[in-house]
């Protein structure tokens, strides 16, 4: 950000103590989407999660991941939410209205909540691809949104307290 020293930006930290995590994952292709779950877990408790702050959701497909993700923000029990998909190319354009609305859905739903969601759907040409990303040669991407999930949590807290605060200091 030009003309803003690194010290002085508004960040979230990567400590998931005391947070509440949503975990809404995708049974299509289980194989990639098991993996995915298992490297955001590893993530969270990693970062102090405990196993009773994280509930985890299961969806049939990537497509009914936004509906699943809003009916849990409405809840207001959770900080942050991921959602895990795994989208393959087949041979028809199916594939390309999954992923479009999948991505198109979270974003709403985010947005329409206030409660940050992780994008964690894999949207791959082929299965090679997906292993890779889930786990193999280019690491977990479930571990990688669990990251984004508890970073966006705490970065919406410090927000809404910044907004109170100004509100705050605009009264006195
Ligand atoms: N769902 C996926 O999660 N991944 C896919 O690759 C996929 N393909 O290829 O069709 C897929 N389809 C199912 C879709 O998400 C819905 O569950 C289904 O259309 C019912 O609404």
């Amino acid at each position: 950000m030009a003309g803003q020293s690194k010290s002085s930006a508004i960040r979230g930290e990567l400590n998931a103590t005391g947070l509440r995590f949503g975990v809404v994952v995708s049974q299509f292709n289980s194989f990639i989407t098991d993996r995915l779950l298992a490297g955001a877990l590893d993530a969270l408790r990693r970062s102090g999660a405990a196993d009773r702050q994280i509930e985890i959701v299961r969806v049939p497909g990537a497509f009914e991941l936004p509906l699943a993700a809003k009916k849990l923000a409405a809840t207001g029990r959770f900080d942050s939410l991921i959602c895990i998909g795994c989208i393959l190319r087949g041979e028809t354009s199916h594939y390309d209205y999954v992923a479009s609305e999948t991505a198109r859905g979270i974003q709403l739903a985010q947005l329409d909540t206030g409660v940050p969601m992780a994008f964690c759907v894999l949207t791959c040409d082929t299965l090679e691809q997906a292993i890779d990303r889930a786990g193999l040669k280019s690491g977990n991407k479930g571990y990688d949104a669990a990251l984004g999930a508890i970073e966006m949590a705490r970065l919406s807290q410090k927000l809404a307290n910044n907004s109170s605060g100004a509100r705050a200091r605009r009264r006195r």
